[in-house]
């Protein structure tokens, strides 16, 4: 598989309804593609860096950057047996994961196309249909709340995870109780709360929730761990988890009894997979996380989602909840018990809409190398 060309391209897509995690709302995503050419087959993904610093360090300017100065330079003109083989090749470059799982994920799919098979067998999936959950932002109002978790639970969806912050959080969690007394229900922090909120996370275990997500600092294990001994409601670790060791560390640590994998968090797939059997071998379960991700970027997370240690369902949803219309041609749909039924066309089964995408595209630059390299 040489690669001759890498293609970035952004585009502007606003979002159906906005966003709203603790640290912020998103009305408009900031949309990062990357094409890689190999010898007449493309592969597609989505860079999953925000529109700003504040889930993680990365944003898609950053990633835009770090893909034509350092990372593309490495990978332009090689002829790589595997996809994988691009993670030893970048890994020069500390840090910029989710920038590094954009290239990775194109060459999978590349990969999988190449070698007509789907993208899911070629990662190591078992299953072919995968179970969905739905993350639901902070509202303006509980009602809105209330609401769209009826929409959510009407369309099939297994899991409900909402969003938590200091003001936002019991009184909410509890009406969600009254209503639905047995839903499957999660709630996540994004790292609100700080070590002196322990006696007022310890309210949430009444609520019989499935997980709490990442309550303390974005960078943390060992707080963590101090709160998983005091809590009766499994922790879950999403931002603090940025490889394979970091997963070894929490679990050792016990400061966490489930993980999220996001795999432009974690770097790209080949990472993704350690993370998960790091996890499986000590029966952590792991889910898949989102990142308000196109059509494009959520193909690959249902792919990695039929590993079989992905026990639990994840946020991986519906095209039609975020975008009037997505970019890819069959949208990402959901099935009335709260699936995603995996098909077996070659790479992600799932071809991007290149006329809509170049009428979205507000930027875009073709990386060639121009020396000769093997
Ligand atoms: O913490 O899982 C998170 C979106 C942006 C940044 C962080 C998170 C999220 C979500 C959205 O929860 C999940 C989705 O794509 O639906
Ligand atoms: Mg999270």
């Amino acid at each position: 598989m040489k690669i001759e060309a890498i293609t970035l391209r952004e585009l502007r897509m606003p979002l159906k309804h906005f966003f709203e995690t603790s640290f912020g709302r998103t009305e408009e995503r900031r949309v990062l593609l990357v094409t890689v050419d190999c010898e007449g087959v493309e592969g597609w993904s989505e860079c999953v860096a925000g529109e700003g610093p504040f889930f993680s360090d990365e944003w898609v300017d950053t990633a835009w950057a770090t893909i034509r100065e350092f990372l593309a330079p490495s990978l332009l003109g090689r002829n790589l047996a595997h996809a994988k083989e691009s993670a030893a090749r970048m890994s020069p470059v500390r840090g910029h994961n989710m920038a590094k799982a954009a290239l990775e994920n194109a060459l999978w799919d590349a990969e999988a196309k190449a070698t007509d098979q789907p993208l899911w067998k070629l990662l190591g999936g078992t299953r072919s249909e995968i179970d969905c959950g739905v993350s639901i932002g902070i509202q303006d109002s509980h009602e809105q709340l209330l609401e769209k978790i009826e929409t959510e639970l009407a369309a099939g969806y297994q899991r409900i995870k909402v969003k938590v912050k200091p003001g936002w959080d019991v009184d909410v969690l509890s009406k969600i109780r009254k209503r639905w007394p047995k839903i499957l229900l999660s709630c996540d922090a994004n790292s609100a709360y700080r070590p002196s909120d322990l006696a007022h996370l310890k309210k949430f275990d009444e609520f019989g929730l499935l997980m709490i997500e990442q309550p303390l600092w974005h960078d943390d294990i060992v707080q963590h761990a101090k709160f998983q001994r005091e809590l009766k409601t499994a922790l879950c670790l999403d931002e603090s988890i940025h490889h394979a060791r970091d997963a070894e560390a929490a679990i050792e640590m016990k400061a966490c009894r489930i993980i999220n994998i996001k795999v432009g968090r974690v770097g790209g797939f080949s990472e993704a997979i350690a993370v998960h059997n790091v996890c499986e071998a000590n029966q952590i379960p792991v889910w898949c996380g989102g990142m308000l991700e196109t059509g494009i970027g959520r193909a690959h997370n249902i792919a990695l989602s039929t590993l079989p240690n992905f026990k639990l369902p994840g946020d991986v949803s519906a095209s039609k909840r975020y975008w009037t219309e997505d970019i890819t041609d069959q949208e990402i749909e959901v099935t009335p018990r709260g699936t995603i039924v995996v098909g077996n066309a070659a790479g992600t089964g799932y071809v991007p809409k290149k006329k809509l995408i170049d009428k979205l595209t507000v930027r875009k630059e073709v990386l060639r190398s121009n020396a000769a390299v093997v």
